[in-house]
């Protein structure tokens, strides 16, 4: 029997600097009504929704940094978002900047969560791989300050089961890391969830194609797939914002590693499509089966022989 789980991809368009969380959280609720004329039982919204990506601005004052986090979720601006979740049956993820207390301190993460059917978090990640620097850099032609506002996510890559499925979680620049995907595929995964900020430009490349960078994204993404036969939905923001160009060309991929569904535009727009989660079963039984022919203790022996540093 079929496990289908219509997902909408829902790419944001530009936010700009000025644009207030409820006007974007209108945006979000749009996407969403869409999602439920199309039959969707899940959003999947982009890294940082709610707001601009303020990583590209250089800040020193802190009350500053912390007017572009959410101290609690939902929370005024996000409430409305989570009660239509709730009266229409579908869940989301969502990325946006944390500030936690944790420790009797206060800290600030890049965070994703997963919201179900009834309107109810149920998983929280926070980004692992922070790009960027962390001191104004005046070799770029644009800055990207993860480092200097986020700290390191601290709850490793767990799996959640709900929606009637195995799901995980990454964001943006975790994508490109091959161990990522592999923590969650050794947990069962069957649907990876993500969002990215990425920019047209490499700021420390500027030669470097659109194309180019389109191909490392969804490259990234489709090995991930691929090598751990799950679904993967990456979901773009898009459109120029602030004057930054970002990425678009969210993707739908299968566990065989193909895009089934991506977006055309620069703007919000919604793509849809129908993931049967059985699909994993096949790749997960024969090529990745990983209790079968995934040899540790051969790397073990490798990293002896080669004298590479062992893992911890
Ligand atoms: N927001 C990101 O993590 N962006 C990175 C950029 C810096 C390349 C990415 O991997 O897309």
């Amino acid at each position: 029997m079929a496990r289908v789980v219509r997902v909408g991809a829902a790419q944001v368009g530009p936010i700009q600097k000025a644009e207030g969380r409820q006007a974007v959280v209108a945006r979000l609720m749009e996407l969403m009504r869409e999602g439920k004329k199309k039959g969707c039982d899940l959003l999947v919204y982009p890294e940082l929704t709610l707001t601009t990506f303020f990583p590209r601005w250089y800040m020193t004052d802190e009350t500053e940094v912390d007017s572009w986090f959410e101290k609690e979720m939902p929370n005024e601006a996000t409430r409305p978002l989570f009660e239509l979740s709730r009266q229409l049956g579908m869940g989301f993820h969502l990325g946006y900047a944390e500030l936690a207390k944790e420790g009797g301190k206060m800290h600030r993460y890049n965070t994703a969560i997963l919201v179900d059917k009834s309107g109810k978090t149920v998983g929280k990640y926070r980004k692992v791989h922070l790009p960027g620097h962390s001191e104004f850099d005046p070799e770029r032609t644009h800055q990207h300050l993860e480092k200097r506002y986020f700290e390191p996510g601290n709850l490793g890559f767990p799996v959640w089961r709900t929606m009637g499925g195995v799901f995980g979680m990454c964001i943006c620049n975790d994508r490109r890391w091959p161990e990522v995907f592999r923590v969650m595929g050794l947990q069962g995964v069957e649907m990876v969830v993500l969002g990215y900020n990425t920019p047209n430009v490499n700021s420390q490349k500027p030669d470097e194609k659109l194309e180019q960078r389109l191909f490392h994204s969804n490259l990234s993404m489709q090995a991930g797939a691929y090598q751990n036969s799950t679904w993967v939905v990456g979901v773009a923001k898009a459109g120029v914002e602030d004057g930054n160009p970002l990425i678009a060309g969210s993707v739908i991929i299968n566990p065989d590693g193909r895009i089934v569904a991506e977006a055309k535009t620069q703007d919000d727009e919604l793509v849809v499509h129908d993931c049967d989660l059985d699909d994993t079963k096949f790749g997960k039984k024969t090529m990745f089966n990983f209790a079968n022919h995934r040899r540790v203790e051969h790397y073990k022996l490798i990293v002896e022989r080669t004298g590479a540093i062992p893992p911890p």
